[in-house]
């Protein structure tokens, strides 16, 4: 990965003034002076993946967003030590959890919505496109029997435009297709979880290569999310730090990713963006968990049913990928 400048807002645990934000609708979700959303956010180094606390100070209501469940591939076990640092987290802030969302269904980590839904209660909720990956890969894993292309493993199937709150801070849904269909991202207030629609500045996007993908349609997402207020504060879900040439981070701005993201700055055509991202796609290999993750994420964090002998199994397709 090319290494860019990141701005000094990038860093995590930048804090900033209270302000006013209007989505590109007009409506007023935060005044200026009221109460912003708490963030915090965890980092798997297995994954590189970030997972997000978000509360509502005033209330402690609060959101979970892109959990991990560990996940040994060569042993075939699952672990919860990332999940209970959330858990924990909810716990030592008196943390009611009124939602555990994913912003699309991820092919590099298991989500622990399952799990953690056990443990602090919530509804989970996804993006509605959901439906379309469950029928991508439900075919690819010759699955299509035993997990419901309808979303139903999921409380809530979130559209583009509908609204969510957590306690007094009013959410919004934007539909942000493009990495793959379900894609979401979550705005909270001054604060927007994109997923990996986004990346650091000097990390450009998310790879548009996955079945269901759109390259066109990413950029189309990206304009929208930029087109966001230039301070609302951005959360990314992955960070690989710049090919180990900085510390990861996850945290910038509108107007920083405006400014100098690498993939969609200001002036980026739709034409250039396409042909960046199609010519770093077709260096990239298959993520070292999509075969285990796609299948326990198209059922909302769960492990396929176990078989007689009491095990489950997750299958290996030879040759498809
Ligand atoms: N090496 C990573 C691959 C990570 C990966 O492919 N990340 C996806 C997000 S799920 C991406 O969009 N990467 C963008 C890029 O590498 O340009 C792994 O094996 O997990
Ligand atoms: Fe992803």
């Amino acid at each position: 990965m090319k290494c860019g400048q990141i701005g000094a807002a990038a860093i995590p645990g930048t804090r900033r003034a209270g302000v006013a934000v209007e989505f590109a609708t007009g409506e007023t979700v935060q005044r200026a002076g009221s109460m912003r959303a708490k963030v915090d956010g965890f980092l798997d180094p297995t994954t590189n993946s970030i997972s997000y606390v978000v509360s509502d100070p005033e209330t402690k209501r609060a959101a979970i967003v892109d959990s991990v469940l560990d996940f040994d591939p060569e042993a075939g076990r699952t672990t919860t030590g990332s999940a209970d640092k959330l858990v924990a987290a909810v716990e030592a802030e008196g943390l009611s959890v009124e939602w555990i969302l994913e912003t699309h269904v991820h092919a590099d980590h298991l989500s622990a919505a399952h799990y953690l839904q056990g443990k602090v209660g919530g509804r989970t909720g996804i993006g509605a496109g959901v439906i379309e990956v469950q029928r991508t890969f439900g075919a690819l894993f010759n699955v299509e029997r035993e997990v419901a292309a309808d979303g139903t493993q999921f409380d809530r199937l979130l559209a583009d435009g509908e609204t969510i709150s957590i306690g007094n801070i009013a959410g919004r849904v934007l539909s942000t297709p493009g990495h793959t269909p379900a894609c979401s991202c979550y705005v909270f207030g001054d604060a927007a979880f994109v997923g990996d629609t986004l990346f650091m500045p000097d990390s450009g996007t998310a790879r548009a290569d996955f079945p269901g993908a759109s390259v066109r349609k990413l950029y189309d997402s990206l304009r929208r999310i930029l087109a966001l207020p230039p301070e609302t504060r951005l959360f990314m879900c992955h960070d690989y730090g710049a090919g180990g040439k900085r510390e990861i981070a996850w945290e910038s701005t509108v107007a920083e990713q405006r400014r100098s993201n690498i993939h969609c700055r200001d002036g980026i055509s739709r034409e250039t963006f396409m042909a960046t991202r199609q010519e770093r796609d077709a260096g990239l290999s298959v993520p070292r968990l999509m075969v285990p993750a796609v299948q326990v994420n198209i059922r909302g964090g769960r492990m396929p049913p176990p078989e007689r002998n009491g095990t489950a199994y997750l299958k290996l397709p030879i040759n498809l990928l």
